[in-house]
């Protein structure tokens, strides 16, 4: 396999580019760009949502520049660095497979049909880390009733996108991943009403790093369940490949719930580093719960299953 690189803008291109980027996205998703008027709003229109946590959010600056988005490269600053290039509008997205009534959408159409809601959940990257994540979305179950699965469906496969000439690390062997990357949930799993899928964080606009323009959130699973800039949801029969499982399959799971008592081959999942929680004696650590804690919400679809086998 090639060996891993991308090229490096020069500092001073960084941030004018990405704010330039950023706003026009701002701009031709609330549809003001052909009016040629003057923006009037730069966030998302939102609702407060049924879910939530007491919990104080990681900072917007951690969320959005501690990612795991190996289309842009391995490091976690590589997301925000090398994401400049990144068009996430227009943006179609597609469901298809057992479905009675199939569906291609404009991300802002999708948008404006199902107003999204604020969800501040816990998220748990499978390497023990976590953060605090405010997202704005929409949960996937009203957007899947809306294409009325067929009787025969049983998961849901998810496909990122494929743009190596904007992705970079598409250009080589991230991680030794085959793009696109692809995610699977079991149609229960998809229905439950805690799974969303992000357009928003802190009530703006997604931004690239943290998967633009939509993605998904599966807060009680690990984090690498959270496929992001998802092109095709396709309702199928039997269990879909996802990407982690496909190049490791004995350490990364279909279900990937979180689970303190399975430790990864080769690390503990016992506790998690807190992202943001550093002071002067580092970052704070803390228990990790059974399912991220949405135990009450989840453990029945599970009723029977052993979590050790199917983790
Ligand atoms: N397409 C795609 N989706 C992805 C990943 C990725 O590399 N590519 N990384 C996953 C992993 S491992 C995690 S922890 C989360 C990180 O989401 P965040 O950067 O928004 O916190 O995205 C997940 N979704
Ligand atoms: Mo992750």
């Amino acid at each position: 396999m090639a060996s891993y690189s991308f090229p490096q803008p020069l500092p001073g291109e960084i941030t004018p580019k990405e704010h330039y980027l950023r706003r026009r996205t701002i701009l031709s998703g609330a549809g003001l760009l052909a009016a040629g008027g003057v923006a009037k709003a730069a966030g998302l229109q939102t609702h407060a949502g049924p879910f939530g946590t007491s919990e104080t959010p990681t900072s917007r600056d951690d969320i959005t520049h501690y990612n795991n988005f190996y289309e842009f490269g391995l490091d976690k600053s590589d997301p925000a660095r090398l994401s400049g290039d990144f068009h996430s509008r227009p943006w179609t997205l597609r469901i298809e497979g057992a479905v009675a009534r199939p569906l291609t959408i404009d991300i802002d159409q999708l948008i404006a049909a199902h107003m999204p809601e604020n969800r501040v959940y816990r998220m748990r990257c499978v390497e023990a880390w976590s953060m605090v994540i405010p997202w704005d979305g929409i949960p996937l179950a009203d957007i899947l009733r809306q294409v009325e699965p067929l009787g025969s469906a049983k998961f849901v496969a998810f496909r990122s996108v494929f743009r190596p000439d904007e992705m970079p690390g598409q250009r080589g062997g991230a991680g030794g991943i085959s793009w696109p990357y692809v995610e699977g949930l079991r149609l229960d799993e998809a229905m439950n009403p805690l799974t969303l899928l992000a357009v928003g964080l802190y009530g703006d606009i997604l931004p690239s790093q943290n998967g633009a323009p939509l993605r998904l959130v599966v807060p009680w699973k690990y984090g690498f369940k959270g496929i992001k800039s998802v092109t095709t949801l396709s309702l199928v029969e039997t269990m879909p490949p996802t990407s982690w499982n496909q190049l490791a399959p004995d350490e990364y799971g279909f279900y990937a719930n979180v689970n303190p008592e399975v430790d990864h081959p080769r690390w503990s999942q016992a506790s998690e580093r807190v992202i943001g929680s550093g002071g002067f004696f580092g970052e704070k650590r803390q228990p990790t719960r059974m399912f991220n804690g949405y135990g009450e919400q989840v453990a029945h679809l599970y009723t029977g299953m052993d979590l050790r086998k199917y983790y």
